[in-house]
C-alpha cells in the first residue's frame, strides 16, 4: 500500500480558496448584523471624560457606551495578580488605542459618522513609553499596584558569581530586539449572533476553545453556551491567540441587544492594538577559554509587556528557558516583564524563542570574533553533542533529540561557506565598497505542549470524517490530517472530510500556538485513525471469516488479502450499527525541540547603506515530516518574517505614546520582491516524544533567520568596528550609513 506520509501532497484547501475565494469573518452574510465602532484614546496615560449624548442621537445609531456603562466587563491579566483589564477604559487610559467608548450602529458608515460626535476630553500625563523610561527611577506608574513597573520576573538559575571565572575571554553586548507587528493581511474580526441564551461567534482566531471559555467567563455564562466557529483566517502569527476587548464587547452587546454585532478592525487599529511581539532589551556576557571552549552566558533581559499583561508573559518565560541555545555551557538568566504605557503585547511567531536565538547567536558570534576563531568552527566545537540527549539545559528545558553539527555542516556545504569566506577576503583586500558579510545562526526552538484529541468516524455511506481541536490560520491542517487518516484506511487524502476550528463540533482543542499542531494534533489524528483501521479490520474479519491480519484496506474496501472478497467501509460501518467512531487523546510526555542552521550572505553597499541578501541557505530539522511541501512553505514564511525584523520592520511611538507607524506607508512590511531566494533543506532527527517522530515546523524559520541576517550584517561591517549598540535592528540603509560614518569618524 502506498502511503502519503512524507509526500508533498497538494494542499486540499487551495482549490476552494483559489476558485471561490476565501471566506473570512467579514464575508459571512449575517442578516440584520450591527456594527461595533470603537473610540480610542489618542494618548498614553491620560485621564478620560466622555459625553456620548450627541452621538447617541445620530442617525443609524443603536447605542453608545462609555467605560462606566461596561464596568462589569473585563479580561484577566495573564498569569499575574493584577486587577483585571477593563474592556473600555474608565476615567484613565493606559495606552494609545485603548477603547474609551463604543458605538453600535446599523451600518459601519453610520457608526463612523457618529464617532465624530462623541465628546471625549483627554488630559495626558507623562507616559513611560519605552523600557528605559519605565525602568527609570520615579517613572510614571502604569499599574497603580506596581511602583517599579515590574510585573513579572523569572530567574532560571541561582546567581553564580563564578559563572565566568574559568573564562579567559569575556565579551558583553547590549542587544535590542525591537518591537514588531505580526502583520497579518486579514486583521482581527469577530461577529456574535445571539442564539437562545447563548451565542454563536464567528472569529478570526487561533484558539476557538480558549475564546469560547474566556467569553463565557466574561459574560458569566457556561462555555457550552458560546459556540466559536473560525472560518478562513488570513494569518494569525501568534497575535490571534489573544482575547481582545472587542471580542468581549461584541459578545456582550449582541446578547444585550438580541441582535448580531460584528467588529472588523481597520489597518490602523490592527497596527495599533493587535498584539505586537518581541520588544526586549538584553545585557549579555559570554565567556570562553583561550582555546575556544564556551564557559557560560549570563543575561539580564527586560521584556516590554505593554500596559496590561497578555501573552507576552509566555514569551518572556520562553526566552529564559531557551537562553542556552544549542551549546554546552552554564547559563544564568534573569528576565523581567515590564509594564509600559503602550498597547498590550503578545505572542509573535516563535514567542520568546527567536528572541533567545538572536541573543545567543549574536553573543556566540561576537565571542568567536574576539577569539579569532571561525564562527562555524567555534559552533561545531561547542554544540551539545548527539549522544548527550536528552539534555537538561539547567534553564527548565530538557532537549529531546538533536544533531546540531549535522545541520550546520550541511548548511555550510550547501552554501559553499569556505568559498564565500575566500570571496569576502578578496573583496576586502581589493577595497570594494560592496562588502560581503556571512552570517551563521544555529538555533534550537521548542514546540508542542499539552494534549490534543481527535475523532475519526466512518459512516454507513462510507464517508470518513476526522475532527480535531487544532485551528489553522493557513498552515494546511486540512491536508496533513487527511493524509494521516487516508494512510491508515487505504484512501486518498481528498476522500477525508476534516473538521476543525468549531467548538460546536469538536469538544476540546488547544488551537495554534508553539507549533504544536503536528506533534500533538497530528499524533492524536494518527492514533485515532490507527484505532479505527484496526476496528475495521477486526469487524471485516469476523464478517468475512478471515484473520484480521489478512484484511487489507485499500480503495475504500476491506478485502481479504489475495482475493476479491471484501466489504466497503460503509458496509463495515453499517454492520457495526451505522457508524464507527473512535476518539483518542494524545498527551505528549515532554516538549520537543526543533533546530537548525541558517547561513546568510549579504552585500552591504557602504556608500548607500543598502543591504542585499545574495544567498540564503537554511537546514532545519523538525523531525519526521508529514508533508515536505507544506513544511517548506512554513520555513519560507517564517524566514521572511525574521528577515523582515532584521532589515525592515519596527513599531515606533512618539514621546507621548502615540503610534507613529500606524499604516503600511510607515510600517515597512516587506513585499515579495524583498524576499530572499531561500534555499530550504532539512535534516531529519525524529522526536522520541511521539510515535511519528514529529517536531513543529511553523516557527523554525522565524527563529533562525533574524540572527543569521544580523550576524551577516555585523560580519560585513566588522572592519569598521561597528557594534550592536552602534547599529540596532532593523538595519535600514540610513542606520547602516550613519553607523559606518560614525565608525569612520572615531
Ligand atoms: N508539518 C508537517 N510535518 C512536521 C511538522 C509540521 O507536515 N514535522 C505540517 C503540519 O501538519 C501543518 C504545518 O506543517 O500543516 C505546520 O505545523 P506545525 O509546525 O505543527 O505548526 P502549527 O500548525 O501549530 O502552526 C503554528 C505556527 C505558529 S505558532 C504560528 S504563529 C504560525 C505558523 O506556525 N502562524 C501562521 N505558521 C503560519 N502560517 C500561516 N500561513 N499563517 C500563520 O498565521
Amino acid at each position: 500500500m502506498t502511503t502519503t506520509f512524507g509526500r508533498s501532497v497538494r494542499r486540499l484547501e487551495d482549490e476552494a480558496i483559489l476558485a471561490r475565494g476565501a471566506v473570512f469573518v467579514d464575508d459571512i452574510d449575517i442578516p440584520g448584523c450591527l456594527h461595533l465602532i470603537v473610540i480610542r484614546s489618542p494618548f498614553a496615560n491620560t485621564t478620560v471624560s466622555i459625553d456620548t449624548s450627541a452621538a447617541g442621537q445620530a442617525a443609524g445609531v443603536v447605542g453608545v457606551w462609555a467605560g462606566d456603562d461596561l464596568a462589569h466587563l473585563s479580561l484577566p491579566q495573564v498569569g499575574v495578580e493584577l486587577e483585571p483589564r477593563p474592556v473600555v477604559a474608565r476615567r484613565r487610559a493606559r495606552h494609545a488605542g485603548e477603547p474609551v467608548a463604543v458605538i453600535v450602529a446599523e451600518s459601519r458608515r453610520d457608526g463612523l459618522r457618529a464617532a465624530d460626535l462623541v465628546d471625549a476630553d483627554f488630559d495626558p500625563d507623562p507616559a513611560a513609553v519605552t523600557l528605559e523610561a519605565a525602568r527609570a527611577p520615579g517613572a510614571p506608574r502604569v499599574d497603580p499596584a506596581l511602583p517599579d513597573n515590574v510585573a513579572y520576573t523569572v530567574d532560571v538559575s541561582d546567581p553564580d558569581p563564578d559563572l565566568l571565572s574559568a573564562a579567559d575571554v569575556v565579551v558583553s553586548l547590549d542587544l535590542v530586539n525591537q518591537r514588531v507587528a505580526p502583520g497579518m493581511l486579514e486583521g482581527r474580526a469577530v461577529a456574535a449572533i445571539p442564539e437562545g441564551n447563548g451565542l454563536v461567534v464567528h472569529a478570526s482566531h487561533q484558539m476557538p476553545h480558549k475564546l469560547s471559555q474566556w467569553l463565557a467567563r466574561a459574560l458569566g455564562i457556561p462555555a457550552a453556551a458560546v459556540r466559536v466557529i473560525v472560518p478562513d483566517v488570513g494569518g494569525g502569527f501568534g497575535a490571534k491567540a489573544s482575547v481582545y476587548p472587542e471580542d468581549v464587547l461584541v459578545a456582550h452587546l449582541a446578547r444585550e441587544l438580541q441582535r448580531p454585532v460584528k467588529f472588523v478592525e481597520d489597518r490602523t487599529e490592527n497596527l495599533t492594538t493587535t498584539a505586537h511581539g518581541r520588544g526586549q532589551r538584553a545585557h549579555v556576557e559570554i565567556g570562553a577559554t583561550a582555546e575556544g571552549r564556551l564557559v557560560g552566558l549570563r543575561a539580564g533581559i527586560d521584556v516590554d509587556f505593554g500596559a496590561y499583561v497578555d501573552n507576552q508573559r509566555y514569551s518572556a518565560a520562553l526566552t529564559a528557558m531557551m537562553a542556552c541555545g544549542a551549546y554546552r555551557m552554564a547559563t544564568e538568566v534573569e528576565v523581567r516583564g515590564i509594564l509600559t504605557h503602550t498597547p498590550p503585547m503578545g505572542a509573535f511567531r516563535g514567542a520568546g524563542r527567536p528572541e533567545a536565538a538572536y541573543m545567543v547567536e549574536r553573543a556566540v558570534d561576537t565571542l568567536a570574533r574576539s577569539l579569532r576563531i571561525d564562527p562555524v568552527e567555534f559552533r561545531l566545537a561547542n554544540f551539545i553533542p548527539p549522544e548527550a540527549f536528552p539534555y537538561d539545559t539547567g534553564t527548565g528545558a530538557v532537549y529531546d533529540s538533536g544533531n546540531y553539527a549535522a545541520a550546520l555542516t550541511a548548511a555550510a556545504e550547501r552554501i559553499d561557506y569556505a568559498g564565500w569566506r575566500r570571496t569576502q577576503a578578496e573583496r576586502r583586500a581589493a577595497g570594494s565598497t560592496r562588502l560581503l558579510g556571512i552570517g551563521v545562526a544555529s538555533y534550537v526552538e521548542l514546540s508542542s505542549s499539552g494534549k490534543e484529541r481527535a475523532t475519526v468516524t466512518i459512516g454507513r455511506d462510507g464517508s470518513v470524517v476526522v475532527a480535531t481541536g487544532t485551528s489553522p490560520s493557513g498552515q494546511g491542517h486540512r491536508t496533513t490530517w487527511a493524509q494521516l487518516v487516508a494512510d491508515q484506511l487505504g484512501l486518498e487524502p481528498e476522500d477525508i472530510e476534516v473538521v476543525l476550528a468549531d467548538t460546536g463540533r469538536v469538544g476540546s482543542g488547544g488551537g495554534t500556538a508553539g507549533s504544536r499542531s503536528a506533534p500533538l494534533g497530528g499524533s492524536a489524528v494518527a492514533l485515532a485513525a490507527a484505532t479505527v483501521a484496526n476496528d475495521v479490520r477486526r469487524l471485516a474479519a469476523t464478517r468475512l471469516e478471515a484473520a484480521a491480519d489478512d484484511i487489507v484496506l485499500a480503495g475504500g474496501r476491506a478485502t481479504v488479502a489475495g482475493t476479491n472478497v471484501g466489504l466497503s467501509l460503509g458496509d463495515v460501518a453499517a454492520g457495526a450499527g451505522g457508524t464507527i467512531a473512535i476518539d483518542e487523546e494524545f498527551d505528549a510526555p515532554n516538549l520537543n525541540y526543533p533546530f537548525g542552521t541558517h547561513i546568510c550572505v549579504v552585500e552591504v553597499d557602504i556608500e548607500t547603506g543598502e543591504i542585499e541578501i545574495v544567498r540564503y541557505v537554511s537546514v532545519d530539522d523538525c523531525g519526521a515530516v508529514i508533508n515536505p511541501m507544506i513544511v517548506e512553505g512554513q520555513f519560507h514564511g517564517g524566514t521572511m518574517q525574521g528577515v523582515a525584523q532584521a532589515l525592515y520592520e519596527r513599531i515606533e511611538f512618539d514621546a507621548s505614546g502615540g503610534l507613529v507607524t500606524a499604516n503600511f506607508m510607515s510600517y515597512a512590511l516587506p513585499d515579495i520582491l524583498q524576499a530572499p531566494d531561500q534555499e530550504a533543506y532539512r535534516t531529519e532527527t525524529p522526536s522520541p516524544n511521539n510515535d511519528l517522530g514529529l517536531k513543529g515546523a511553523g516557527e523554525a524559520g522565524a527563529t533562525g533567520s533574524t540572527p543569521a541576517v544580523a550576524n551577516a550584517v555585523m560580519d560585513a561591517l566588522a572592519p569598521f568596528g561597528v557594534t550592536d549598540t552602534d547599529l540596532p535592528m532593523p538595519y535600514t540603509p540610513e542606520r547602516v550609513w550613519r553607523a559606518i560614518a560614525a565608525a569612520r569618524a572615531r
